[in-house]
């Protein structure tokens, strides 16, 4: 009897520090800053990139894309920002005058402290990495290339209405990032006659000394089993960014989106807003070393549509936005 009171009373003994350990755990987490971030919904953002999608190649210029154009600021401002549509006339590598038009949606435009998230909306005019020759002057659909980058930011932008951040948001669908010289009329690599939409936002920003403490720039976000590899120029202009973006996209379990290699250097929007505005910015990505673009295989070509969009690689792309946004302040 008295060797089961003993054993009895040690496993009461031990019951009781366990649930006081647990109890200091439990103090502790209450005291670190818990955060509740929006659940990032994939559907939607097809949803959003299918809707680009639907109204053809949207080209300057063009008739679809003066309606997706319109699309994209109703958007916005039906998910409560305070919508500015620069319109900018702008020289292509041909002359052709575009008339281009960023799609500045602001969240808290009062504040001064600001994060700012961007992607291009255009679609490019041709389809030079097009193994039919014949097709390679037709403009292409950009499901991948303009509509998945767009489409995620869309569905952060409806995120955005429902919680509220403390800081201002700023999200801008840059025009005419893909009119740049094609590979099939010359070889050589022209970087200025690509990104016209946001060189010119970058000298004429929509703001008098408009600032934001760090941007990301979504490119190409949608491709199934993408992997974005760490761009040069974000290394080299945000490199704490970088970092910040990578460890929080693996700590969510998209590790294998997100790779801890070296990409290259891509000419990109936001090479333009460093340069201009001084303001650090990063280019989440695609790049496949396996491909002879590194971009994929149906870059710059008409297999870029609905077909190769992954709702689980938006989601990787939306819901690690969301964490960084929601744990910043
Ligand atoms: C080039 O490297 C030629 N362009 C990268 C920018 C780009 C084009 N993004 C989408 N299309
Ligand atoms: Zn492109």
């Amino acid at each position: 009897m008295i060797k089961y009171i003993l054993v009895l009373s040690f496993v009461v003994l031990v019951s009781c520090n366990l649930s006081q350990v647990k109890n200091k755990t439990n103090t502790k987490n209450k005291s670190a800053r818990v955060v509740d971030v929006p659940v990032f919904d994939a559907d939607s953002a097809y949803y959003f990139v299918k809707g680009q999608v639907d109204f053809g190649p949207r080209v300057p210029n063009s008739k679809p894309h003066e309606l997706c154009a319109a699309y994209l600021a109703d958007k916005l401002r039906g998910y409560g920002a305070d919508v500015i549509v620069q319109e900018a006339q702008v020289r292509a590598f041909d002359n052709t005058l575009l008339n281009a038009k960023n799609i500045i949606g602001q969240y808290k435009p009062e504040v001064k402290n600001r994060v700012l998230l961007f992607a291009h909306w255009d679609s490019r005019p041709f389809a030079d990495h097009c193994e039919d020759v014949s097709r390679r002057n037709e403009a292409i659909l950009g499901a991948n290339d303009g509509a998945s980058g767009v489409g995620v930011l869309l569905e952060i932008a409806r995120q955005l209405n429902v919680k509220q951040l403390d800081y201002g948001v700023d999200i801008i669908f840059f025009d005419a990032e893909d009119y740049g010289i094609p590979d099939h009329i010359q070889t050589d690599y022209k970087p200025d006659t690509w990104c016209l939409g946001s060189q010119y936002w970058g000298k004429n920003p929509h703001r008098k000394d408009y600032y934001a403490k760090y941007g990301i720039l979504l490119d190409m976000v949608g491709a199934k089993g993408a992997t974005f590899y760490q761009e040069l120029h974000s290394l080299q202009y945000a490199p704490r960014l970088v970092r910040k973006v990578w460890n929080t996209a693996n700590k969510l379990g998209y590790g294998n989106y997100f790779v801890y290699q070296k990409g290259g250097a891509i000419t990109d929007d936001h090479v333009y807003v460093n340069k201009y505005l001084n303001i650090p910015c990063i280019d989440i990505i695609q790049h496949d070393p396996s491909t002879s673009s590194s971009f994929g295989s149906y870059w710059h070509t008409h297999d870029d549509n609905m077909d190769v969009i992954d709702k689980a690689t938006l989601k990787a792309v939306g819901q690690t936005l969301l964490e960084v946004l929601y744990n910043e302040k």
